[in-house]
């Protein structure tokens, strides 16, 4: 099914030029109401009514994180505070947050994009959907509800937290559908188990899982464990929350980008320089709607690529391939780029071993050093210690043979990492801080 069926087929051509003409239109806006765009043209010589096609839109500068945190807090809205209705923020792991407000007309379209969203995940009114994304600054929670609401569905607004409670309302209101991070699923899973539930038992049909990254072998793993289609959503705040982009139930590979709403371009990190098309690089959107805070080729920093052949559901919009991880959590081990969903992936095709694991990134003589701790199953945790070496050598020599980095793998008992409520922490980062 197709929520806004004449958006979302809408033929390339015609696409492209409701793209162009909103383009026009929000660039010509923050020209004249946002103070940092307006000197961001004026450095880089170029005028809104110049931008005559889509691709005149790299004579623009990029907005970056830091631009956000420049202008904290109110500084890139383009309207006054009186129309914001609703303001978000994204914690960041240091400092200030970023802020972002939506006027009545952003949360109408963000409502829509995520009823978009639900139906393309296979979603429908009668549906009782279970959204254990967090509810506050976070945008998960009251992005999903609106959505949810909007496609007639009954919305439990559960929140992040209480593992328990969460798998008691589950099974007695019967919840289809289950929106959360991908790791909060497994740890739901785990939590149903540790009360006699098996969550695989219960009515969950669909998973709609995002907000981290996550690997297609914890695709295979999730829908195994929780008996469910697992969905990929993606969304950052600073563009609009969870809803840019959605896989669709057919194809279940790649994420359509609602792009009536944002203009995605893939440029290489380093250079700055656009890629050619279905090359990986680093996602830039421009937002077309945007009332409150408007995003003029924000990098994103999330690597990706655009897949550009049609897809089996019949909507036009592109897909995004499943976001292999942000250019800020790529870890370069002696030399050796790396992303923690690489290991992931390695990780969850070896017996034996859950999928929870955490990455310690040291330093020793100034050499970047990689642990890999990873949790081993119930059945498969033995005390003998050559049994449990032989499986941590297996570990480290499969990341060596699939990503050439070399690491000290190390075992532990089950439940022992840290199990997360919203995005899990997969990296902790023991180096000196330079700077
Ligand atoms: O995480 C919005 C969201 C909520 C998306 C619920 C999906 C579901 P932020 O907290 O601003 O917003 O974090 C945004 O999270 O730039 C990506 O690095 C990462 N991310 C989000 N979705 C995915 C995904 C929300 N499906 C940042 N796969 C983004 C990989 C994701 N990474």
């Amino acid at each position: 099914m197709i929520w806004n069926e004449e958006f979302e087929t809408l033929p390339r051509e015609a696409l492209e030029a409701l793209q162009l003409k909103r383009l026009q239109r929000i660039l010509q806006r923050v020209g004249e109401t946002v103070p940092f765009y307006k000197k961001q043209f004026q450095e880089a010589k170029v005028q809104p009514e110049q931008i005559k096609s889509l691709a005149d839109l790299q004579r623009i500068p990029f907005t970056l994180k830091q631009d956000m945190r420049d202008n904290y807090p109110y500084g890139l809205f383009a309207v006054p505070l009186e129309e914001i209705v609703r303001i978000h923020a994204s914690s960041g792991t240091t400092g200030k947050p970023t802020v972002v407000g939506y006027t009545r007309r952003d949360i109408d379209n963000w409502t829509e994009l995520m009823a978009r969203s639900f139906v393309a995940a296979g979603a429908h009114s009668g549906d009782v959907i279970h959204n254990a994304y967090g509810y506050g600054l976070f945008t998960g929670g009251l992005g999903a509800h609106y959505g949810a609401e909007k496609i007639g569905a009954s919305v439990i607004p559960m929140s992040g937290g209480n593992t328990k409670r969460q798998i008691m309302i589950m099974q007695d209101f019967g919840s289809t559908v289950l929106t959360c991070t991908p790791s909060y699923s497994l740890y739901l899973a785990e939590a149903a188990a540790e009360e006699g539930v098996d969550i695989k038992n219960l009515k969950l049909r669909i998973g709609i899982f995002g907000a981290e990254p996550w690997s297609e072998s914890m695709r295979w793993e999730i829908e195994a464990k929780l008996g469910v289609k697992a969905i990929d959503i993606y969304g950052l705040s600073e563009i609009l929350g969870p809803g840019v982009g959605i896989e669709c139930i057919e194809a279940q590979h790649g994420l359509h980008i609602w792009e009536d709403h944002f203009l995605p371009e893939i440029i290489d990190p380093d250079t700055g320089e656009p890629l050619p098309k279905g090359e990986t690089g680093e996602l830039v959107i421009t937002t077309l709607t945007k009332e409150g805070i408007p995003m003029i080729r924000y990098r994103t920093r999330d690597i990706t690529r655009l897949i550009p052949k049609p897809c089996v559901c019949g909507r036009t919009h592109l897909r995004l391939e499943r976001m292999s991880g942000r250019t800020d959590d790529m870890l370069i081990i002696r030399g050796v780029n790396v992303f923690p969903s690489q290991i992931e992936s390695v990780l969850m095709k070896i017996k034996g071993v859950e999928p929870h694991y955490q990455l310690i990134v040291g330093q020793e003589d100034n050499l970047d050093t990689l642990e890999v701790l990873v949790e081993v199953t119930e059945t498969s945790f033995s005390d003998e210690i050559k049994i449990m070496q032989g499986l941590a050598d297996q570990i480290r020599d499969q990341i060596k043979d699939f990503l050439g980095v070399t690491c000290k793998a190390r075992l532990v008992e089950p439940k022992t990492l840290a199990r997360s409520e919203g995005k899990a922490q997969r990296v902790v980062d023991q180096r000196p801080r330079k700077n």
